[in-house]
């Protein structure tokens, strides 16, 4: 068995429809131990930063201000083959595609408002847990 870490956001629009304590029990019942868990709200420079992978694609000005719109939670999550078995309990980045009995189903809007983010590889999950999280933050 290897256990692994996986970044999640709960980003703001499921933060203003209240769905926060929904999606924690949905991670919970899907066997996931949350490592690390805090809310924030993230400056532009801070959003920018984050997103940066993304700076070309059409839709990177718009997310940014989507994801300073307010606030959000972070969340370091272990599983095993986190970052995969994640991807698939969020669902398609389009709510619309996302299976059923997936987080972005549930309470996703639209393919920006989509409830929450994950990491998309294990390099990335290490990157995006310390641009969030010092080692003291850390269950271990
Ligand atoms: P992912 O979150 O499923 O990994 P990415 O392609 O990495 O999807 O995109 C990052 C985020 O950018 C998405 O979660 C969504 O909020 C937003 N996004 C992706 N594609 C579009 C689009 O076509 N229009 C508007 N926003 C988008
Ligand atoms: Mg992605």
């Amino acid at each position: 068995m290897s256990l692994k870490k996986t970044l999640s956001i709960i980003k703001p629009d499921a933060i203003k429809s209240k769905y926060h304590g929904k999606i924690v029990d949905f991670l919970e019942n899907k066997g996931f131990k949350i490592l690390a868990h805090k809310k924030l709200k993230l400056s532009k420079p801070q959003a920018e930063a984050f997103y940066e992978i993304h700076k070309e694609r059409p839709f990177y000005n718009d997310l940014v201000d989507f994801m300073i719109s307010g606030e959000v939670v972070v969340q370091v999550l272990e599983a095993e083959n986190a970052v995969l078995y994640y991807r698939e309990v969020m669902g398609d980045t389009n709510p619309e595609k996302a299976g059923n009995d997936t987080l972005r189903k549930l309470y996703g809007r639209n393919i920006q408002c989509n409830a929450v983010h994950g990491s998309d590889s294990d390099d990335n999950a290490s990157k995006e847990i310390s641009f969030f999280f010092n080692k003291l933050e850390l269950i271990n």
